[in-house]
């Protein structure tokens, strides 16, 4: 079989990749490890930039999103038991965010390639990448017990962190940056409406938490725990007592509980691997970095990879040049690293960190108070946090 672009993965990334590159007349298919279904149960990300947003809508799939979403002009810090707004929308000139679950940016983007009938393989295994430093790469798989392979003209690695395509480049081709938290976020998610109508951050001396919802019928929080913790420990009353104790009074008096239908604990790393191209291999979002979800980027991410990814291709199909593709690793990396220090430094911000005691807590309390007292510092968590500008 021959495409012009082979896509592994099928997350939001490859899937948004497919999207926009089918509405140009670009043919790819999509090599996916896990089943449908698989994919549609991670519950991660909540919350879109508008440049998601917008390109969710280049792609045709922003109907749902329209419909359901929830667009939040503002969110909560909390610490020292009081609850401060920062006002996104004023500080921005108008802009906001639109919280709208990663399982249905998924769902629609599937359904609309379904109704495009574009190929995605499902379950395949032992993908591998081959020859991409050639013009023809080649990728092998297996289905069905039977080995296929298909030829292409570029190979887009959008496998998550934990996939092939960046294991599969050759030794020192890639940098690594890496930073691992020594903590994760036990997250819950219930049928109760949420405690706020936008979302709250939390620091506290027990750890950080964070009250989010999916809609007006649906919520999701987190609370900091060890590493170590196992999800086993944490029955949902026990998860509830945590939350309301690093709550302010009012939104742990307020906190409306029930049956949790979907709990996970998930470990918290900055990682970054450069370049984000090989030849013709081209890695997307999580594939090519990580960060810890405290300040909401990863998914945006993945959408301002395959913004550039996507007109890159556009530009060498419509225009027979690699222009756009040779500039693609530096555009993307550039964003992804503003990205990377926000994330780290909301993370740095609202965690309790095991060495650094009540000083640490002191310190961070102070950064708190001056960043809800300064317009500058508001403004600078702001603009970060509902997106920074794109280069074109
Ligand atoms: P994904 O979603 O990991 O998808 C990669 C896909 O590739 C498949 N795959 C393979 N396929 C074929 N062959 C192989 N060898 C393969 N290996 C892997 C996988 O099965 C999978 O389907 O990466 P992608 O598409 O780049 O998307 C990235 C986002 O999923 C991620 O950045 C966000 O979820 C991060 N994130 C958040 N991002 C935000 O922008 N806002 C948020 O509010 C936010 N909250 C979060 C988050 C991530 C979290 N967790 C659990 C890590 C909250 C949490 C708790
Ligand atoms: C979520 O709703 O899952 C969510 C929201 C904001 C974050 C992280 C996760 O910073």
């Amino acid at each position: 079989m021959r495409v012009q672009v082979a896509i592994i993965g099928a997350g939001p990334s490859g899937l948004l990749l497919g999207q926009l590159l089918h509405r140009a007349g670009i043919e790819a298919v999509i090599l996916e490890r896990k089943s449908g279904e698989y994919v549609l149960g991670r519950i991660r990300a909540g919350v879109l930039e508008q440049g998601a947003v917008d390109l969710l809508d280049e792609a045709g799939v922003g109907a749902r999103m329209h419909a359901e979403g929830l667009v939040h002009g503002g969110i909560h810090l909390c610490f020292d038991g009081e609850r401060h707004r920062i006002d996104l929308a004023g500080l921005t000139g108008g802009k906001h965010v639109t919280v709208y679950g990663q399982t249905e940016v998924t769902r629609d983007l599937m359904d609309a390639r379904a109704a495009a009938g574009a190929k995605t393989v499902y379950e395949a295994e032992d993908v591998s990448v081959h020859g991409f430093d050639t013009d023809s790469p080649v990728v092998r798989y297996r289905k069905d017990g039977k080995v296929h392979e298909i030829t292409c003209d570029f190979i887009a690695g959008c496998d998550g962190f934990h996939g092939v395509t960046r294991e599969s480049l050759p030794a020192g081709a890639v940098r690594n940056y890496e930073r691992v938290y020594p903590f994760g976020w036990l997250g819950v998610l219930a049928d109760v409406p949420p405690v706020s109508d936008e979302l709250i951050y939390v620091n506290h001396p027990r750890g950080f938490a964070l009250c989010s919802m999916r809609s007006m019928k649906r919520s999701r929080y987190y609370v900091q725990v060890p590493l170590d913790e196992k999800i086993e420990s944490w029955p949902d009353d026990r998860f509830w007592t945590e939350l309301k104790s690093r709550l302010d009074k009012q939104a742990a008096a307020a906190i409306v509980t029930g049956p949790s239908i979907e709990k996970s604990i998930a470990p918290l790393r900055s990682f970054v691997g450069e370049p984000m191209r090989f030849g013709r291999l081209l890695l997307a979002g999580d594939a090519a970095h990580i960060v810890p979800p405290t300040g909401a980027k990863g998914l945006n991410l993945a959408a301002s990879d395959v913004r550039y990814l996507s007109r890159a291709l556009i530009d060498h199909y419509r225009a027979g040049s690699m222009k756009e593709i040779d500039a693609y690793s530096g555009k993307c990396l550039r964003r992804v690293w503003k990205a990377v220090r926000f994330s780290w430094w909301m993370t740095s911000m609202m965690h309790r960190f095991p060495d650094t005691g009540e000083f640490g807590q002191k310190i961070q309390e102070t950064e708190l108070a001056y960043l809800v007292g300064s317009k500058a510092a508001s403004t600078s968590l702001a603009e970060n946090y509902v997106g920074l500008p794109f280069e074109d």
